[in-house]
């Protein structure tokens, strides 16, 4: 799969429309501008013929829409006011984080929504929690204690379907796609964060160390979000904060080839409400996640005393075997 993509920003500023092969298929993109947020904000926040509506201790400067800044207790988010009707897109995401608070002193992180409710304030990064749709949180707090072999900020996605918790105290984990963690705070550098959903598939990226790269998140195969939903962006801070930055949203639309029985097949399977596709083997594979760790040390064990084993056996033939020839010469 051509995971690794490679292509400088300008390329991407400037180029409205490009080619390039996924699974042998050729896509085309288009920007979206009604589902597209860039500077200069025209109007955002002040009018109400904008695209895009602010709720809470969101604001917009010339530079960002700033969705809370570095003070406790805030939530702020930014929501398209156009339903999208689009099979296959792709959001890519210019974003900041950034406060004087030192590592693990800083909070919460911002989420990047696909739902079908909007404008609704909540405890999940400052969007209501049981949300419709789809989810993709930069979570920049560790709740959980016990997370030991996971780095934060963490990038998570999350499929929910109006009756799903997002669970706070463990960050997510009981219902995640899975993710990525990412170093995203007080970066000198951009940071953007991609989402593309193409044939049903999942694929979430990040571009973080200033090299121009996307690096692998998140890839997974069946995941159904119905048409007709909002993009928007929500943040908050708790005791503890940061200044969540958005400054750009940008919407391709994909054109991707089908063949008369992918189109027939998806014409009859109408997705009404968001699922993911064997959504118990990705659960058990996360809760396999924290035994993997003991499972690789028995491993490795069991490998050595093995070798070591062997290594005697052959110590112990060598020596007879010497001895027997010794023997043979006198
Ligand atoms: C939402 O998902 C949960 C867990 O998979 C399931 O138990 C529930 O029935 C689903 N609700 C709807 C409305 O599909
Ligand atoms: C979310 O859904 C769960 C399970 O259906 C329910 O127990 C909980 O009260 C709901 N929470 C909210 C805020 O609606
Ligand atoms: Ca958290």
């Amino acid at each position: 799969m051509p995971l690794k993509f490679r292509w400088t920003i300008a390329f991407l500023v400037v180029t409205l429309s490009r080619c390039f092969a996924d699974d042998d298929h050729e896509m085309e993109e288009f920007l979206k501008r009604e589902h597209s947020l860039s500077k200069p904000y025209q109007g955002v926040g002040s009018s109400s013929s904008s695209h895009w509506e602010l709720m809470g201790d969101a604001m917009v400067t010339t530079d960002q829409v700033r969705l809370t800044p570095d003070m406790q207790s805030r939530q702020g988010a930014i929501w398209s006011r156009i339903p999208c009707h689009l099979t296959d897109w792709e959001m890519q995401v210019h974003f900041k984080i950034h406060g004087q608070g030192k590592k693990n002193l800083n909070g919460d992180g911002l989420a990047i929504w696909y739902t079908k409710e909007r404008m609704q304030k909540g405890p999940v990064f400052g969007n209501k929690d049981n949300f419709t749709g789809l989810g993709v949180f930069v979570d920049t707090y560790p709740n959980e204690e016990k997370h030991i072999e996971r780095i934060f900020p963490f990038v998570l996605a999350m499929v929910g379907n109006g009756s799903i918790s997002y669970d706070h105290e463990r960050d997510g984990r009981p219902t995640e796609l899975g993710g990525c963690n990412a170093m995203v705070r007080n970066l000198k550098h951009d940071s953007f964060l991609f989402i593309r959903y193409v044939r049903r598939r999942l694929t979430v990226m990040i571009d973080i160390d200033g090299q121009h790269e996307w690096r692998d998140c998140l890839d997974l195969p069946g995941v159904r979000l119905p048409q007709g939903y909002y993009f928007g962006a929500s943040a908050i801070t708790g005791d503890l904060s940061d200044n969540h930055d958005i400054i750009s949203m940008k919407l391709y639309q994909l054109t991707v080839l089908r063949s008369k029985k992918e189109e027939e097949e998806e014409e009859e399977d109408v997705i009404t409400i968001p699922s993911v596709d064997n959504m118990e083997l990705i659960r058990l594979g996360q809760s396999d996640e924290g035994m993997s760790g003991i499972a690789i040390f028995f491993t490795v064990l069991f490998s050595m005393v093995g070798c070591i084993f062997l290594i005697v056996i052959g110590l112990v033939v060598y020596s007879h075997w010497n001895e027997n020839r010794r023997k043979r010469f006198y």
